[in-house]
C-alpha cells in the first residue's frame, strides 16, 4: 500500500512526471485503485456567487478588474438564487456545490453572513458545501465550519518561483497561511493550480512538493488547464497538450495517493479519449455545468454520456467524510471579532500585467 508521504522532493516528482508514458500510468493507476473506486467519480458544481470587479492582478484571471475581459459583473447573489441553483445541480447529479467570490479576501459584515446563510441552506440540502473567496482568517474559518462547510478551495496555483510572474498583489506565503487557517477548523482543504502558464516542468514539480509536503495532504486537488481569456495578461498563450495534462493528474495521484484529484478548467478543449485517461490516471472528479465561473465548461448531458461510455457512477454526498453540522446563527459559538489581517502586497512589476492593464485602459 502506498501511504501519504511529507517529504516529497522536487527531483523524485520531476523523475516520475518524466516516466516514459505507459510507466506512469501504471503506476497511477495501482496507487489510485489502493485508495479509490476507479469507478466512481465526485461531481462539483461551480457558482459563481460574486463575479468580477476584483482589486487583484492575477495573470490568468478573467475577473480581475484591471484588465478588460467581456465578463458580466455581478454583486453577491441572493440567498435564495443560490438554493435554486443548489437545487438544480442536486437534480443534475451534483453531490457538492462549489461557490466562488471574485474577492482578495473575506471582510466580516454582511456579505460575509450573507455567504455563512449560503452555506447552512445548500448543507441542509444534503449537498457538500465548498466555497473560495479569497484569503481568510482563523475565525472565519471557524464560523466557516459551524455554518457547515465541508471544503475552502484554495489554490496554489504554481510553484513559489514562478508565482512572482503571474500575481503582484500578494505572495505564495499568504495563500499558504490562508490553508494554516482552514486547517484549524473542521473544514477539508481543497487546493492545487493551473497549468499552461508558461511555468517550467520544474514549476509543475515545485507546486506538486508545496502541496504534498503539506501535513495532512489537501483533501482535494484541482488541476487546472488555463483558459486563455482575451484582455487577460494570458490570452496569448499555447493551449497545453492533453499529454501534459494525463502526466500532471498521473504525477498528483502518485504523490497524494488519498486525494480527491480534480479535471478542473480546461475540458472543454479536451476529448472524451483524453478525460478517459486522465481518469485511468488517477483523476476522480469534475466539475459539472455549462459554465465553469465565467467560461464554458462541457454541457451536462455530454458528461453524463461520457459517464455512461466509461461505465462511471458520480460519487454520492459525504461518502469520504461524515456530513458536518450546521449551526444557526443563534447557536454560535463563533462572531466577527473584527481583525485587520496583514496580506501582503508585494507590488514588484510584472510587464505582461502591466501591458495588458495600458491595454485595457486605452480601450
Ligand atoms: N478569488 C478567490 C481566489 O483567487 O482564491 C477565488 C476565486 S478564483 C477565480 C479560484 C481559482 O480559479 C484560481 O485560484 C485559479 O486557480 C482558477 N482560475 C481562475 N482563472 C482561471 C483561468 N483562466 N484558467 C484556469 N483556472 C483559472
Ligand atoms: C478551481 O481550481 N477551478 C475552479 C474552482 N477551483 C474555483 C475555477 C476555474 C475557473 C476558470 C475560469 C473561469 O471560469 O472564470
Ligand atoms: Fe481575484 Fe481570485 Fe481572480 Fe485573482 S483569481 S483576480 S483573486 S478572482
Amino acid at each position: 500500500m502506498n501511504e501519504e508521504r511529507h517529504n516529497w522532493t522536487k527531483e523524485e516528482i520531476l523523475d516520475i512526471y518524466n516516466l516514459p508514458m505507459m510507466e506512469l500510468l501504471y503506476k497511477a493507476a495501482t496507487i489510485h485503485r489502493e485508495h479509490h473506486d476507479p469507478n466512481t467519480v465526485q461531481v462539483s458544481t461551480l457558482l459563481s456567487i460574486k463575479t468580477g470587479g476584483c482589486p487583484e492582478d492575477c495573470g490568468y484571471c478573467p475577473q480581475a478588474a484591471r484588465y478588460h475581459t467581456d465578463i458580466e459583473g455581478n454583486d453577491l447573489m441572493t440567498v435564495s438564487h443560490v438554493k435554486a441553483q443548489a437545487l438544480r445541480a442536486k437534480a443534475s447529479g451534483s453531490s457538492r456545490v462549489c461557490m466562488g467570490a471574485a474577492w482578495r479576501n473575506v471582510k466580516d459584515g454582511p456579505e460575509f453572513n450573507q455567504v455563512l446563510e449560503m452555506v447552512r441552506t445548500i448543507n441542509k440540502l444534503d449537498m457538500e458545501v465548498c466555497c473560495t473567496l479569497g484569503m481568510i482568517t482563523e475565525n472565519q474559518a471557524k464560523r466557516l465550519a459551524e455554518a457547515g462547510l465541508y471544503a475552502y478551495n484554495h489554490n496554489l496555483d504554481t510553484s513559489e518561483d514562478y508565482y512572482k510572474d503571474v500575481i503582484s498583489t500578494r505572495a505564495f506565503q499568504d495563500r499558504l497561511e490562508t490553508i494554516d487557517n482552514v486547517r484549524k477548523s473542521n473544514v477539508t482543504v481543497c487546493s492545487g493550480g493551473i497549468i499552461g502558464m508558461g511555468e517550467k516542468l520544474e514549476d509543475r514539480a515545485g507546486m506538486l512538493v508545496a502541496l504534498a509536503t503539506l501535513n495532512p495532504q489537501p483533501e482535494s486537488v484541482p488541476i487546472n488547464a488555463l483558459v486563455a481569456v482575451e484582455g487577460t495578461p494570458m490570452e496569448d498563450m499555447e493551449p497545453i497538450p492533453i499529454w501534459d495534462m494525463i502526466r500532471m493528474v498521473a504525477t498528483t495521484r502518485v504523490v497524494m495517493p488519498k486525494t480527491q484529484v480534480r479535471l478542473s478548467a480546461g475540458r472543454t478543449e479536451m476529448s472524451r479519449e483524453g478525460q478517459a485517461m486522465c481518469f485511468f490516471a488517477g483523476a476522480n472528479s469534475i466539475f459539472a455545468g455549462d459554465k465553469l465561473l465565467t467560461t464554458p465548461n462541457p454541457d451536462v448531458n455530454e458528461d453524463m454520456e461520457m459517464f455512461r461510455l466509461l461505465g462511471l457512477q458520480p460519487q454520492k454526498a459525504f461518502e469520504k467524510m461524515p456530513q458536518p453540522k450546521t449551526l444557526d446563527e443563534e447557536e454560535s459559538q463563533y462572531e466577527a471579532i473584527g481583525e485587520r489581517p496583514k496580506w501582503s502586497r508585494p507590488g514588484h512589476t510584472i510587464e505582461r500585467n502591466e501591458l495588458a492593464k495600458q491595454k485595457s485602459k486605452s480601450s
